[in-house]
């Protein structure tokens, strides 16, 4: 069953839907393309692979800027029986999130700037060696022609990003938190394996979600360099093999959405 949000969703990408006027929106709408650009990029010199698990392959961009850890991350994934507005939707829509989000303690939508972007306030839980992290981010999620082939599956694309600002519904408890700076994006594409006749439904078997996941964190305050990096090395894997198996699982006795 479709929620109010999803159903939302779904008709705005039929529809000429108006620019919202926010004041956040110039930059959503530049910096979520931006990072789809990025995560397009295949990973060539610079990245080094620290994990791999059959079709899942991670790597990592080292960087440091006096002495704070400023990483890279990107993600490659093949996901069978899901598809790629599936994986899109549950990343972005905040009433699955507790659902594969194994790092929050609390979340709360602080504004919803239109159907497909949100302005949220996480509180994650204390797993990393360091005091507790919270984050004020926008989140918007969009669909996207594929360029090298107009006619075939659409990209889908979330984009988290931190406010580089104190926001007043969010105002920085200094002392009980330490407020963490993320950029994160998927990027989600169906793969088509078997063509279905036109009055076929297209079933599981037939889909593959073919997944790219970047992501920057800067964990705010003074960590250890090898500290931020022993935990995202153990969390980053983590959250994929979670967020995939919570989709499949989500979508399994539903049919497919495309
Ligand atoms: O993308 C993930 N989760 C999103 C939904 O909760 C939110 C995220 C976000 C959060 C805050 C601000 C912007 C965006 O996109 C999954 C995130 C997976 C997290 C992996 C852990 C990374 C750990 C980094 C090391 C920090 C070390 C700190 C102290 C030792």
């Amino acid at each position: 069953s479709q929620t109010d949000d999803e159903r939302a969703l779904s008709d705005s990408s039929t529809e000429a839907s108006a620019v919202p006027s926010h004041p956040l929106w110039p930059d959503i709408e530049r910096i979520t393309l931006e990072q789809l650009t990025f995560a397009q990029q295949g990973v060539g010199e610079g990245w080094e692979i620290f994990e791999q698990d059959g079709e899942m392959k991670l790597y990592k961009r080292e960087k440091e800027v006096n002495g704070l850890v400023q990483d890279t991350l990107k993600a490659v994934h093949v996901v069978k029986g899901v598809t790629g507005f599936e994986m899109a939707n549950c990343f972005f829509q905040p009433e699955y999130r507790f659902g594969w989000e194994t790092t929050l303690e609390e979340m709360k939508i602080i504004e919803k700037v239109s159907d497909d972007a949100i302005l949220f306030h996480q509180i994650h839980k204390r797993v990393w060696p360091a005091s507790q992290r919270d984050a004020v981010f926008w989140s918007h999620i969009r669909q996207i022609p594929d360029s090298e082939n107009p006619d075939g599956e659409p990209i889908w694309v979330v984009c988290n990003k931190s406010l580089a600002k104190d926001h007043p519904a969010a105002p920085d408890k200094k002392g009980k938190y330490t407020r963490a700076f993320l950029t994160a994006v998927i990027v989600c594409q169906t793969i088509i394996t078997k063509h279905p006749n036109d009055e076929d439904e297209l079933s599981r078997a037939e889909v593959t979600c073919k997944i790219s996941y970047c992501s920057h964190v800067d964990p705010g305050g003074w960590v250890p360099a090898a500290a931020t990096r022993a935990v995202y090395k153990r969390e980053y894997p983590k959250f994929l093999r979670k967020f995939t198996s919570y989709v499949i699982d989500e979508c399994q006795d539903k049919p497919v959405r495309t």
